[in-house]
């Protein structure tokens, strides 16, 4: 009993979760909250939410930062859209932090993507097998990125 319980305190370490969020473990400055349920989808809304907690939408500095995440999404054992604040709304296949305004920094496609399916796919949903471009209005979670 002992054994198992010093093993689930482990895990804990990694990953810890409140109300509304599983949360990451702090790397370089920064923790990610990945939200725990599904709603429909609104780029302002949901940065507004990610704002209440200190940050913002996330997106990536670099393919480290990527990595990592990417972990983490795979480590919450979350499969449904995750949606970041990178996004070309407005000014097709140009990507863009919707947080910052400025140019996405890095962008890790899963196989295939993107394909802006019927041409209305205009946000990116992280999976643990890379971005895809998804409808900005699906049911899904969404990602934050704020200071630890
Ligand atoms: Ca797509």
């Amino acid at each position: 009993m002992f054994c198992i319980f010093i093993c689930i305190q482990c895990s804990r370490q990694f990953v810890s979760s409140d109300t509304n969020y599983h949360i990451s473990h702090p790397r370089e400055g920064s923790k990610y909250l990945i939200s725990k349920q599904d709603e429909i989808f609104d780029l302002a809304k949901m940065n507004g939410r990610c704002q209440d907690s200190g940050g913002s939408l996330l997106d990536f500095n670099d393919r480290k930062e990527e990595f990592h995440v990417r972990f983490f999404v795979q480590w919450s054992g979350v499969s449904d859209v995750i949606y970041t604040g990178i996004t070309d709304l407005g000014n097709e296949g140009h990507y863009y932090s919707y947080a910052t305004g400025k140019p996405a920094a890095y962008i890790r496609w899963k196989r295939g993507q993107p394909d802006n399916r019927e041409g209305d796919e205009h946000c990116l949903s992280i999976g643990s097998r890379g971005l895809e471009d998804v409808s900005c209005h699906k049911n899904g979670r969404y990602i934050c990125k704020i200071p630890a």
